[in-house]
Parts: C-alpha cells; structure tokens; sequence
C-alpha cells in the first residue's frame, strides 16, 4: 500500500541532496542544483557562484539549459522586482508561433547576474499547428457545451462594467497530461482554440478548450468558483432596474457594525447628503454595490446612510445588509494585508479597484471573483450558508484573483487543489491579520449553516470536513485516469487542498505525529508571517499553471532558501511539513551525508550512522544505543524497493541499481531519513 501510494509522487529531493545529481547529471559548469519534474524536465535550476550566466543571457540559458529548439521561442510577459531585490523576468513558450498555454519560464536575477531559473518546459517536434476546425466552428461547439441561455456580450452594458468582451477566439498548444497505472505522469500537446466565455443564465465563466482538430472539449479553466462542492443557488431572475451611482466628493472613516466580526472601522465617502461605501484611500478604491437580489451589475446602487454611523439597528434587518459591511471591511483588510504583509498593490499589483456586489439573486449559495469583481449571494439560510460575505470567504475570493495575476494555476487536478488552497491560506492569514480572536483554521465557519458541518474546509483538521491530510491518504480524489468535470469538482479540487492546506498549518503551528503513509514526524512550527511569506513567495515568484505537488515542494523549500538561507530552520520546517503531508522525504542535512569510511563505533549520538557512502554492495548501520529498528529504502522517485531490521547490522544493497536512495530509520519513536549513494 505504502509503495502505491508513496509511487504516485515524483519526490523530489530536498535541496542538499540533489547537488550532488546536479554535478552529476548537468555538463553545464555554472549549474549548482537541478531538479526536473514528473516529464523529466527542468522545474528549477539554481546557478552557482562562478557562473557567466548574466541577467541579459535568457536566450542562451534557454537553449543551453533547456534544449530550446528553432522550431520554438520564448517570448518575455512580464518583469518585476522583489524586496529581496531580485528581479524576475517571465517568458512564454510558442511553438511555430503557437502559444504553448501554461507553459511559462521565469528568470531570477540580482546585481545583473543570473541566479536561478524555473518553469514549465515541453520540448516540441512534429506537433500539428494546422487546425482543421474553423474559429466560428469551434466557438459553436464551445456554446453548445456550455449550453447557457444567456451570456453576458447579449447585455453590452453589463459586459463593459465587467472588463469583458466576447471572444475572438485563440489558437493554442493545450498541454494534457495523465498518469498511467502505475502512477507514471504521461503528456500529450493538443493543437486548440481557446474562448473566455462568460455565460449568464445559469452563470459561468471560464476559458474552453476546444480541439481543433477534432472539435471535441479538452478542458474548461474555470474562473467563476464555487466555494465548496456544495452549491445550490436558485435560478437567477432579471432585474431590469437600472441604477445611478453617483460620484464619490469625499471620503471618511466610519464605525460598522458587521454581521460576523464585531464593530469594526471601514471608509466610505460623503456623496451628496449621504454616506455610501466607497473607499478611496487604497488603491484605485474599494467600492461595495447592493444588487438587490437581482442579477444585473449595471442595476446595482449604493448602500447609503445617513450619519456614517452604520448600526446593527439599522443593518441587521431580514434583508441581511449588515452582511454588505463585512464584504467592504474583508476587501479593505484583504487590500492592506497584501500591501503591509507581502508589498502587493491589489490583486494586481498595480491598484486595482476591488469592486464587491452584494445581494446577488436570491438565496444564492455562492460567492465568486468573476475576473473583474466580487460576487455575494445572500445564501439560502438553514440548510446551505447565511449570506456569503465573512472575511475568510472574501479573502478566499479575492485570493484567486491574486492567483490569475501570479501562478495562474489551472483549476484543475493537482494544480486546481493547490490554488484552492492558496485561497484558504489567505483566507485563513487575512482573517488573523483583520480579527486575530476568530478561528482562522476553519473556512466559512460564519456562514456555515449545513447540518453537520463546522465549516467548509478545516485546516488544522482537514479530515473532520472528509478531506485528506495526507497526499495518496484517506479521502483522496485520485488523479490517476481523472477527466475533469464539473461533476467530479475537476477531480477533487476542494477536496484535495486540504493537504496543502494542512502544509500550512502544520508549517505554522509545528505539530508531530504519523500520516496516513506511515511517515512520523514531528516539527516545530515558524509562525503565521514566516509561512505565509514562503508561500506567497511560492505562489507569486516560482509557481506555474501547471505545477504539481512535487512541484511546489521544489518551490517552497526553494522559496524558503531565498528567504531565510540554505540550511535554515525555515527550511527545515518547509521541507518536514511536505514530508508531513506525505510529499517528497523529510529534510537531510549535508552534514550528515558524509560520513566518513573510518566510523565505526557501534554507539553514536546521532540517531543513526550508515556507511560506506557512496557504496557498491553492503550497507553498515550503526543505530544510537545499538536499538533493532526498522527500516525503508525509498529511489530517489518515492518508491519504497526495500525494508527490513538492522538487526545483523549490515545491509545488501548490491541489487540496487546506480543512483541516491533515501534510507529512513525507524526506532519506534523517531523516523529519520537520510540519503546514500549506491556506485
Ligand atoms: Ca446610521
Ligand atoms: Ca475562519
Ligand atoms: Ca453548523
Ligand atoms: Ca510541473
Ligand atoms: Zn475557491
């Protein structure tokens, strides 16, 4: 079982590890570490102090590194700089000038030198760019998928506020990758056409991947989510009232009494003999409409009152317009915690307004980012959710959108979950950053108003709201032959966040026990601001769209090392809560690699000695206080080939082939991981 499961996971080693593969796999002198993904390509590559890589030589590193080919180029997105000072320049892969969606390679630089590379990389010959289908064919076929009765280009005025056009429709390389029955990642690259489609009657909006070859659906990339499976908002009907906003003159502070989180201070603004919530002073604004239960954003007024005083006598009615000052005081905090916290200008890091619509439809068990704004319903009451606006939930919402502008995940599968959880851990860090006294593990514990639930999601507990904690555990979504649909919650993706989720937890409050891989572990945690600040350099700088698991343990520890050095207990931490999770083995220190040949003492303070290392046929084990303990041999891919006792001592490892494995030591008390090489 353990072997299964632990196969499913290209592990990846932890930083100390892989220098020495690096060396030995990579002819390219200035290459420190390399680690390559579930396809076998390079996820990140680090450069070592005597490299001549400069910050100018992408093109090169492309080809040197990657092996890009002529038939492909790289065509530079985006540049930014961090508070670290390095700067990071994205580039996007086209194949005989096709887009090869999600297919995205960052370059990190300082002082004009290149320092580490990272990304999603195919490798592209004899690839169909010729479609078959038309764009009108393959749009026709996208809306009979979608099977909507109305969409939003129908009403230009609603479109236009929404920042939406209909559209012209985009030939891409689609990326689809499987796994086999063993657990093998496996890739095809689909020649598609590509449409946002922002359907309004029932809603959706995501981007469809038609084949333009064959005209078959490949994959829907939601951008309007639901908060949990669970939805069962009624239909929408149409508000045809159009409404009147006036212009903000002036803007002021203002007591709020909100529906779930006390008396709180927000901004609104005078506008003419009245307050409304508008807040000018973050950004390009904080805005918060009522739709009045209808469904039209152009219909959509102000909430106004008279003394800027806004009192539950007033707000806490049957119409539940308290909840509106819970959505405007969770954009003001979800604003300021990205701007203090992580130097982010709004979702965009570039202002960007946060406009939020309360009121939408009818008992409406929902709450989205649609792309441009956010949407609340007022939720059913008993039975579903009260109204959708706690400050978790609009952290979670406007954290997608924080997603779109970074990682860009697909939501989907593994990379679905991940941006799922991300979400969560900014719910979860934005309502401890805006109200620390609330429970910031549990998700939409305020609005939860389902029989038998706390909460959607718990953190601290993932498996109390029946998902998994570990990766491969209890409650799992397999990934392995998953189609995702909308049915299967694109294979799990609000069922397998929880481990990431539980990652964060655990990075932050430490915790020790045993997964559901029989893996024990004990760690101390590093604080909310250390992980949430691994994290968001983990989202923000390292992620791509289709970034796994196994990924994002390259990329935390990576991100770790930027921020706080190799070798130190942030690492540490990183590396043993993804262990924790069951992703990727437990942390090894370099200085315990080298053991040398000569050490022989039976009794030894370490928990365990092992050597020769390298070795080519046998394996002595010195354990502390000579205990008999268990023990697995894992490849350097997770598998586990081979356990035993260390009772005699010496281990045959001659049937191993060449290459690093992970020796993990069980004592009945402590697991302990440590790699040798065999010759
Ligand atoms: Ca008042
Ligand atoms: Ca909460
Ligand atoms: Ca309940
Ligand atoms: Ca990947
Ligand atoms: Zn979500």
């Amino acid at each position: 079982m353990t072997t299964k499961l632990l196969g499913k996971i290209a592990v990846l080693a932890s930083v100390s590890i892989f220098a020495f593969e690096a060396n030995a796999q990579d002819a390219n002198k200035n290459v420190k570490q390399k680690f390559t993904d579930e396809r076998g390509k390079p996820s990140l590559i680090t450069f070592n102090e005597k490299s001549t890589y400069k910050s100018t030589d992408s093109q090169t590193a492309f080809v040197e590194l990657l092996g890009l080919k002529n038939n492909s180029n790289f065509s530079k997105t985006k540049s930014e700089t961090d508070k670290l000072g390095i700067s990071h320049e994205k580039f996007q892969l086209f194949h005989q000038g096709v887009k090869v969606e999600f297919s995205t390679y960052t370059l990190h630089s300082k002082s004009g030198k290149l320092e580490s590379m990272s990304g999603e990389f195919y490798q592209l010959d004899n690839v169909n760019t010729r479609p078959s289908l038309s764009k009108e064919q393959a749009f026709n076929r996208a809306l009979q998928q979608i099977g909507a009765s109305k969409y939003l280009w129908d009403s230009p005025a609603e479109a236009k506020l929404n920042d939406y056009q209909k559209p012209a429709g985009e030939l891409v390389l689609l990326p689809l990758t499987d796994e086999d029955n063993n657990g093998k990642k496996t890739e095809q690259l689909r020649l598609a056409y590509k449409f946002d489609i922002y359907a309004t009657n029932p809603v959706s909006r995501g981007d469809i991947y038609v084949d333009a070859v064959t005209g078959v659906t490949l994959l829907y990339n939601a951008t309007i989510k639901h908060l949990g499976e669970f939805s069962n908002g009624s239909k929408p009907s149409v508000d045809k009232k159009t409404g009147n906003k006036s212009m903000a003159t002036a803007f002021v502070a203002a007591n709020a009494d909100t529906r779930y989180s006390g008396t709180q201070s927000i901004q609104t603004s005078l506008s003419g003999a009245s307050y409304i919530l508008s807040d000018a002073t973050r950004g390009s604004g904080v805005m918060t409409y009522n739709m009045k239960k209808g469904t039209s954003y152009t219909a959509a007024v102000n909430f106004t009152d008279a003394d800027n005083n806004w009192t539950a006598a007033e707000y806490n009615n049957v119409n539940k317009d308290n909840g509106a000052l819970d959505a405007h005081w969770g954009a003001e905090k979800t604003y300021d915690y990205f701007s203090l916290i992580h130097g982010r200008n709004s979702y965009n890091n570039a202002g960007a307004a946060i406009k939020s619509y309360v009121h939408y439809s009818s008992a409406y068990n929902n709450a989205y980012w649609n792309g441009s704004v956010m949407t609340y319903g007022d939720g059913s009451g008993t039975g579903g959710f009260d109204i959708l606006t706690s400050i978790d939930v609009a952290g979670h919402e406007i954290g997608h959108a924080v997603c779109t502008n970074t990682a860009n995940l697909a939501y989907q599968k593994e990379s679905g979950a991940m941006n799922e959880a991300l979400s969560d851990i900014w719910g979860a860090c934005i309502e401890y950053y805006a109200a620390p006294n609330k429970q910031r593990w549990l998700i939409g514990e305020d609005i939860e108003r389902r029989a038998g639930h706390l909460s959607l999601r718990s953190m601290s507990n993932p498996k109390s709201e029946g998902q998994p904690d570990t990766y491969g555990g209890a409650n799992w979504t397999s990934q392995t032959k998953c189609r995702p649909t909308s049915n299967n919650d694109q294979c799990g993706v609000h069922n397998n966040s929880g481990v990431l989720n539980h990652w964060f937890y655990i990075l932050t409050e430490g915790k020790t026990g045993t997964n559901d891989l029989g893996s024990s572990y004990s760690i101390t945690g590093i604080g909310i601001d250390k992980a949430a600040k691994i994290t968001y350099r983990m989202e923000s700088v390292y992620m791509t769209s289709s970034s796994t698991y196994a990924n994002a343990r390259t990329y935390g520890i990576q991100a770790a090392t930027d921020l706080y050095g190799a070798g130190s207990l942030e690492v540490i931490a990183t590396t043993n809560a993804f262990y924790a999770v069951g992703v990727g083995t437990a942390y090894v220190s370099t200085a315990k690699i080298a053991v040398p040949k000569s050490a022989k003492t039976a009794t030894t303070t370490e928990a365990f000695v092992l050597y020769p290392n390298p070795t080519s046929e046998v394996l002595n084990v010195s354990v502390k206080e000579n205990k008999v303990s268990s023990y697995k041999i894992f490849n350097s891919l997770g598998f586990q080939i081979q356990t035993g006792k260390t009772s005699g001592g010496e281990i045959n490892v001659s049937n191993l082939s060449k290459g690093i494995y992970f020796f993990e030591l069980n004592n009945g008390q402590d697991t302990v991981v440590k790699s040798f090489i065999k010759k």
